[in-house]
C-alpha cells in the first residue's frame, strides 16, 4: 500500500513548550511511581526511583542495584519495554532483591508476565498507591500475610492472584507526587513544563486503546476535586516556579462541572494570570462553553485524537466521533485562538489507500498547528481489534 501522507505536512516542528516538556514527559512517567515510592520513603528513606529509560543496559541496572541493595525493587512497564524489563529483574534478582513489576503491561497481561520472566516474584495490576506499599509491609514483616488487591504470586509452581485488584474511590486521597525522588531530577528542574494528572479512566471504548484503560483504572471516570488540583499546582509554582502545565488525563473536557469548577479554583488561588496549561479532549467533548472555561483557565493548546480522516476507519477502531465534530471542534478552537494538536493514528486493520488519502487531506483542511502521527499498535489483548 502506498502511503499518500506528504511528510511535509505531518512533520510540523513541535512547538517549544512539547520540546522542553519532553524531558519531563519521562520524568512525568515515573510521577506514578514516585507516588509510590512516597509511601515507601516514609518508612524507609532508601528507596528511590530511578529512570529506566537510563537502565537500558544491564551494567546501567547494576550499579543503583549494588550501591543501593534494595530489598525490594519495582518496576514500570509498558508492553513495548517487555524486552527492557526481562534484562533489568533478572539483576535485582541475581542481587538478591524481591522484584514486582506494575504498569499497563502487568496489568493487561498479569499471568503472562509472571510466566515470562521466572525471576519476577510478584505483578501488582491496576492502580498501586495503596497495593504496594501493603506489599513492601508484609515483605518487611516476613512474608505475605493477609490478601493484597491485584497481587499475582507464586505458589507450588502456580501463579495465584491473592486479591481482585480495588480502584482508589477517592482520589484526592492520591498524594502529590514527590518529584524530588527521581534521579533525574537535575533536568526535571531545569524544564519549563510539568506533566500532571487531574482524573483517571475513560468511558469510551476506541478498540487501539481499550480495554487497558479499563483494566488499569476501572470503567468510571473519577476526578481529583479542584481544591486538590489547584494544590498540586500551586505546590509545583512555589516550590519549583513552574507556569505551564500538560494535563494528560484522557478526558479533561468530558465533565463540564468539574471544568468549571476547577478553573474556579484555580482563579481563586490566583494561578490563571501568567499560567498556561496544555490538555486533551475529545472532538465530541468539546464546544463553546468549554472552550470558553478553557481560556479562562489559561490553556492554550489542545490535543486532539483526530486518528483518521476516514469515518469508516474511525467507525470501525470504535472511535465514536464524526468528521463534522472534528470540523465544529478545530472551528472553535480557531475562533477562541487555541494552537491544536491533531494525533493521527495510520494502519488500522480498515485502512486503504482511500481511506490514508482521505486523512491527509482531513488533516490539511483542519490545518492543526501539530500532527504527531502513530501507527496502529497491537497490544495485548489484541482481540478486540481484528
Ligand atoms: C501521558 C502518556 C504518555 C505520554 C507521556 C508519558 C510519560 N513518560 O510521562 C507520552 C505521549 C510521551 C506517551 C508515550 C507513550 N505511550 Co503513553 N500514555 C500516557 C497516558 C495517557 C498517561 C500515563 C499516566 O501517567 N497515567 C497515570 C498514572 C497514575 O497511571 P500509571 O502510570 O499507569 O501508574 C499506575 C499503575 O499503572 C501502577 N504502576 C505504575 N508503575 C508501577 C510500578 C510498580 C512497581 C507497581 C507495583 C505499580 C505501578 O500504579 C500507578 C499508580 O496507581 C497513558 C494512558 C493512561 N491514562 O494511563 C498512556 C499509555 C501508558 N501509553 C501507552 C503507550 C503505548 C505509549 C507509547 C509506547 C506509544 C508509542 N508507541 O510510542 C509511548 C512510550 C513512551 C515512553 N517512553 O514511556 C499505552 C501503554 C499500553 C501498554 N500496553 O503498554 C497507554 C496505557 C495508552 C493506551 N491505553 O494504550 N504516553
Ligand atoms: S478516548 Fe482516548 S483514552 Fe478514551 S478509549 Fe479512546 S483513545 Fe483511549
Amino acid at each position: 500500500m502506498r502511503l499518500h501522507i506528504e511528510p511535509a505536512l505531518l512533520e510540523v516542528p513541535l512547538h517549544p513548550l512539547f520540546e522542553r516538556a519532553g524531558l519531563v514527559q519521562h520524568i512525568g512517567h515515573l510521577a506514578a511511581r514516585v507516588r509510590l515510592a512516597q509511601h515507601i520513603l516514609l518508612r524507609e528513606p532508601a528507596v528511590r526511583a530511578h529512570h529506566q529509560q537510563f537502565l537500558h543496559e544491564r551494567h546501567a541496572a547494576e550499579q543503583p542495584l549494588e550501591e543501593e541493595r534494595p530489598g525490594l525493587v519495582g518496576l514500570s512497564c509498558l508492553t513495548d519495554f517487555m524486552p527492557t524489563s526481562v534484562v533489568l529483574i533478572r539483576a535485582a534478582k541475581e542481587l538478591g532483591a524481591a522484584t514486582v513489576m506494575g504498569g499497563p503491561h502487568p496489568t493487561i497481561a498479569p499471568q503472562a508476565t509472571m510466566t515470562s520472566i521466572p525471576e519476577l516474584d510478584y505483578a501488582l495490576v491496576g492502580e498501586a498507591e495503596k497495593s504496594l506499599p501493603a506489599l513492601a509491609a508484609s515483605l518487611e514483616a516476613g512474608g505475605l500475610s493477609a490478601p493484597i488487591p491485584g497481587l499475582y504470586y507464586r505458589e507450588g509452581g502456580e501463579v495465584r492472584l491473592s486479591a481482585p485488584p480495588e480502584i482508589i474511590e477517592d482520589l484526592d486521597w492520591v498524594p502529590i507526587p514527590d518529584r524530588e525522588l527521581l534521579d533525574v531530577n537535575r533536568e526535571y528542574l531545569r524544564a519549563r513544563a510539568i506533566n500532571l494528572h487531574a482524573s483517571r479512566g475513560c468511558p469510551f471504548r476506541c478498540r487501539f486503546c481499550q480495554p487497558t484503560l479499563e483494566r488499569m483504572f476501572g470503567k468510571k471516570v473519577r476526578f481529583m476535586g479542584p481544591a486538590r488540583v489547584a494544590a498540586e499546582i500551586e505546590f509545583y509554582h512555589q516550590k519549583y516556579g513552574f507556569h505551564d502545565f500538560f494535563f494528560h488525563d484522557d478526558t479533561f473536557t468530558i465533565n463540564k462541572k468539574w471544568l468549571a469548577g476547577l478553573v474556579e479554583a484555580l482563579g481563586r488561588k490566583d494561578l490563571v494570570k501568567g499560567f498556561r496549561y496544555v490538555v486533551n479532549s475529545r472532538v465530541d467533548t468539546f464546544d463553546e462553553e468549554r472552550a470558553a472555561l478553557l481560556k479562562e483557565m489559561g490553556v492554550y493548546y489542545v490535543l486532539f485524537g483526530l486518528e483518521s480522516g476516514s469515518q469508516a476507519v474511525l467507525d470501525s477502531i470504535a472511535k465514536g466521533t464524526t468528521l463534522e465534530e472534528a470540523r465544529q471542534s478545530f472551528r472553535i478552537c480557531r475562533k477562541f485562538k487555541f494552537r491544536t494538536h491533531a494525533y493521527v493514528l495510520l494502519g488500522a486493520p480498515s485502512e486503504t489507500s482511500q481511506s490514508l488519502k482521505a486523512t491527509e487531506d482531513f488533516v490539511a483542511e483542519l490545518r492543526p498547528n501539530t500532527v504527531p502521527v502513530s501507527y496502529t499498535h497491537l497490544t495485548l489483548p489484541t482481540k478486540r481489534i481484528v
